[in-house]
């Protein structure tokens, strides 16, 4: 009949029930700690402007810069070499919404309120690392030149172990540092660091192979090949290279590498001697623009002394590592914090469903009714969040250091916690987001798979943040720098540790607890690192196996202690503080080392057991 004929073409059926979306709120008004984190760190009449500012914000994430950042994900930066005619021309197309969120960032004054000269330098550097903390994982990678920028303006201002001090006495310095702290967007620029090459980025001074021939006084032609670098659509780039003398020598080694300031293209948007090679084909920070470079001439201004190129880059590198440590923690932050609300959300929606299918639903011999409220699941989004907010306060007691550096207000001991702790935040948060992070994405089951949702991007991306900015390893090593140098380092992490247990709330039972366990813990670290010291001497032992074991310690036990004290203050804290305290610092090894790893010997033991039926 007409009428069977009709139901052949009727849509197919798929069910009544599709589900709710989770929605992304106010990432700000939202979270858990960071307004009463701010409530403790800042003076009362900024904290009230600070607020302002990041709830406004927090709205124009959920409003505006969250699709933004979806979109850079989805159209990604591609690279023409040539024209229709076969002109070289290295054309770089990156999406509009990646312009458009360079453009936020100037006007939100993601990086100047960093450096706002009417404002307190310790409550800038905190006003910019929480606004950073919120933005970063809606920021489509932006967040990347962002910390290049920042790290840019820090390197050619003041630095803090070697400062280059060039505002005001350089011209291309001065207007660089102007246009990247600048709340323009017509006018803003932004940074690049090429530092990495072919034969090594951990290792720059066994890998750098880029000469500088000097043209006139501090102004040079660079030749060289950079193998990784990111943000290509940025306006200068510091970099490194060994300047070559009138006899065609270059000094080998650290000691020859020195740093350089050059523009990427000219007025005209002509690339400066440089050719865009190709495109990296990255896992993920897909949405960033990451090239090969050759350096073919490219005129560039020696900045800091000859010689001392690693010593002026690492101003750079100490700012991006806390920029980096600021994107581990925010896709951490965004996981719990979606799952939570979907939950929260989805009840008013879902619950007649999930009622009724509670009753009939069989698991493990048993209908689901009983477990309606699905303890073991809360219990896993509580451990997520219970190590989130660990990191969370280290962060921002980085940015704090931070800020009294600038501000000229560091006693010895912060001025030793900032060096220490920058490398152990940077290696410590990085090396959690991406098992944390991962764990985010099964909370959602398979739709956590799904491309769609939005969710494997986080994935991938913050799979980069143990890798760049220096691997986990050699941060360790860096720990270990810090170590050897000529101040007591142990002591003074000692007195910054006892400083914030001093404040510890005497009647809760579980704040003590937790209180002994870090002095335990430290006391442990302290006795371990001692007797390492004195018998390497006799040559028995060697620290460098166990330097990620040592930064682990030092990253938990900070975060222990900062935990303690924020949940001992009456005036902020609340119940779950104090749980959350007594958990990270009573329920889990504080600290993961044995006086065995320390030993020569195991050196042998791990490379037999690596090299085990090796064929190569
Ligand atoms: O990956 C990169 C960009 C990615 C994109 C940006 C993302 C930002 C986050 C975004 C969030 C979304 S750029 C490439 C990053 N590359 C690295 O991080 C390199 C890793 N390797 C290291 O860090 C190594 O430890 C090196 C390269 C620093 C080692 O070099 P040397 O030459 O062997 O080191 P030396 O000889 O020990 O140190 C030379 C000088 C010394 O000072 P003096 O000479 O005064 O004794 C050191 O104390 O540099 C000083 N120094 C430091 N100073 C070395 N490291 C530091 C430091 N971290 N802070 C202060
Ligand atoms: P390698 O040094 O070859 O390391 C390999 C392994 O050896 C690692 O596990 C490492 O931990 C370990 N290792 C190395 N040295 C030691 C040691 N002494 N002791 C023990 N273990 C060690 N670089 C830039 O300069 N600019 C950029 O803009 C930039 N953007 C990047 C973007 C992306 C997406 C990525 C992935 C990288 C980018 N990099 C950039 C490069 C990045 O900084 C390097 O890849 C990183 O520092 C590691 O260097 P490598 O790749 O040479 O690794």
């Amino acid at each position: 009949t007409i009428a069977a004929r009709h139901t052949q073409y009727s849509h197919a059926k798929t069910g009544g029930f599709s589900q709710e979306a989770p929605t992304l709120h106010n990432p700000y008004r939202d979270d858990p700690i960071l307004d009463r984190v701010l409530r403790r760190l800042l003076p009362e009449s900024q904290y009230v402007k600070v607020s302002a500012d990041l709830t406004k914000f927090g709205d124009r994430i959920t409003s505006e810069i969250e699709h933004l950042g979806r979109q850079a994900e989805l159209e990604q930066p591609r690279l023409e070499h040539q024209d229709a005619w076969g002109k070289r021309i290295d054309k770089l197309v990156v999406c509009n919404e990646w312009q458009k969120l360079k453009q936020i960032c100037a006007e939100e004054g993601v990086i100047s309120i960093g450096y706002e000269n009417d404002v307190d330098p310790f409550v800038r550097r905190i006003h910019q690392v929480a606004k950073l903390f919120l933005f970063s994982p809606s920021a489509g990678l932006v967040s990347c030149p962002m910390a290049m920028t920042d790290g840019a303006v820090k390197t050619l201002t003041v630095g803090i172990l070697y400062s280059l001090n060039l505002y005001g006495k350089h011209k291309l310095a001065t207007e660089a540092v102007d246009r990247l702290r600048s709340r323009d967007p017509t006018s803003a620029w932004t940074s690049g660091q090429w530092m990495t090459e072919k034969k090594g980025g951990s290792d720059v001074a066994g890998g750098c192979d880029t000469y500088a021939v000097q043209i006139e006084n501090d102004t040079y032609r660079l030749n060289g090949y950079k193998w990784f670098s990111s943000a290509i659509d940025a306006d200068v780039a510091l970099t490194l290279a060994r300047i070559v003398d009138s006899d065609g020598n270059a000094v080998e080694g650290s000691r020859g590498l020195s740093l350089f300031l050059l523009r990427i293209r000219d007025d005209n948007g002509n690339l400066n001697g440089i050719q865009m090679v190709r495109l990296k084909n990255k896992l993920g920070t897909k949405q960033l623009p990451t090239a090969e470079l050759l350096l073919d001439g490219a005129i560039a201004e020696r900045i800091g002394e000859p010689g001392r190129g690693v010593a002026g880059i690492s101003n750079m590198l100490n700012i991006t590592r806390i920029h980096n440590a600021v994107a581990s923690l925010g896709y951490m932050r965004r996981f719990p914090a979606l799952f939570s609300f979907l939950f929260k959300c989805s009840f008013s929606r879902i619950i007649s469903l999930a009622r009724d299918y509670s009753t009939k639903r069989v698991v493990f011999g048993q209908t689901q009714v009983k477990y309606s409220k699905w303890p073991l699941h809360t219990t896993t989004l509580a451990k997520m969040e219970v190590e989130t907010r660990g990191s969370m306060l280290l962060l921002f007691e980085s940015a704090r250091l931070l800020g009294l550096s600038e501000a000229g207000k560091s006693s010895d001991v912060d001025a030793m916690m900032l060096r220490l702790i920058t490398p152990v935040l940077k290696l410590y948060a990085g090396k959690q987001a991406v098992p944390l992070v991962s764990e985010g994405i099964e909370c959602f089951g398979g739709q956590g798979y799904m491309e769609d949702t939005g969710l494997p991007t986080i994935l991938r991306d913050a799979q980069v943040t143990p890798i760049w900015e220096g691997t986990t390893n050699v941060l360790s090593l860096d720990v270990l720098r810090v170590f050897s140098g000529k101040e007591n380092i142990l002591l003074a992490f000692g007195k910054r540790v006892s400083q914030l247990l001093s404040n510890t709330k005497s009647e809760e039972p579980r704040l003590q607890k937790s209180k002994e366990s870090i002095e335990s813990a430290l006391k442990e670290l302290q006795k371990l690192l001692v007797k390492a010291s004195d018998s390497a001497v006799q040559g028995e032992t060697r620290i460098d196996t166990v330097a990620r074991h040592i930064s682990f310690a030092i990253a938990r036990i900070y975060s222990g202690a900062l935990l303690i004290d924020h949940a001992s203050d009456s005036t902020v804290a609340n119940q779950s503080d104090i749980e959350v305290a007594y958990r990270y610092c009573c329920e889990q090894p504080l600290i993961d080392l044995r006086w065995e790893w320390f030993a020569n010997e195991r050196v042998k033991s791990d490379r037999a057991i690596v090299f085990d039926n090796y064929l190569g």
